[in-house]
């Protein structure tokens, strides 16, 4: 008897290719609607820490895509916390965490507005971020973030900061307008 999780959730793979174009870069590695799915996926598969620079991991709810431009992400955005080089270590303690939030139904109703996490793998500073679905949604995004914040342990780290797929899409600088941080 296998426990069931709450919803189905999509492991997916981006691996850096630069000869194919970004959207055929993503790979599903598998759905999951159990707990016992879950360990068995996340523990066949390398460690975030150990893919290649460029390559990301996602986990989304089924039925979106993880991509701006899906329908049930083009009006969201994102939680991002960024870990440098010397904060590798801590990277796929914080990603399990995240995940754990996730399929654990941390946020309550506010996990409505939940759409997904990431972990991205780059040169200088890595990043995870936890995508919702609505950036005009203050009260659902702060709630999500300090829960984030807590569940990571996250006082010490850099701010936390939240930015529109929108504003991501289309800036100009290194980094996006922020919209809330914590
Ligand atoms: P990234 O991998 O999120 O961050 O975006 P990085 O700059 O730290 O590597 C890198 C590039 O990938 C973007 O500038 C886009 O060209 C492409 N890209 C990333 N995302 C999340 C999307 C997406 O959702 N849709 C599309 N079309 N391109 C994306």
């Amino acid at each position: 008897q296998k426990h069931h999780l709450h919803k189905m959730w999509k492991f997916w793979y981006f691996e850096n290719n630069k000869e194919r174009n970004w959207e055929d870069n993503l790979r599903v590695v598998s759905p999951f609607d159990t707990v016992e799915d879950f360990w068995s996926i996340y523990n066949h598969i390398k460690s975030a820490s150990e893919i290649r620079n460029g390559c990301s991991y996602f986990v989304f709810k089924d039925g979106l895509k993880p991509m701006w431009e899906d329908e049930g992400n083009r009006r969201g955005g994102r939680w991002l916390i960024n870990f440098d080089r010397k904060q590798r270590q801590q990277l796929d303690e914080k990603w399990l965490e995240v995940l754990l939030c996730l399929i654990g139904e941390a946020f309550d109703e506010d996990g409505d507005d939940i759409c997904g996490a990431v972990v991205d793998i780059r040169g200088k500073v890595d990043k995870i971020s936890v995508w919702t679905a609505d950036c005009r949604n203050k009260e659902r995004i702060l709630n999500i973030g300090r829960k984030i914040k807590e569940r990571l342990n996250l006082e010490y780290q850099a701010s936390m900061t939240y930015e529109s797929h929108s504003d991501t899409q289309t800036k100009t600088s290194s980094s996006a307008k922020h919209i809330f941080v914590l």
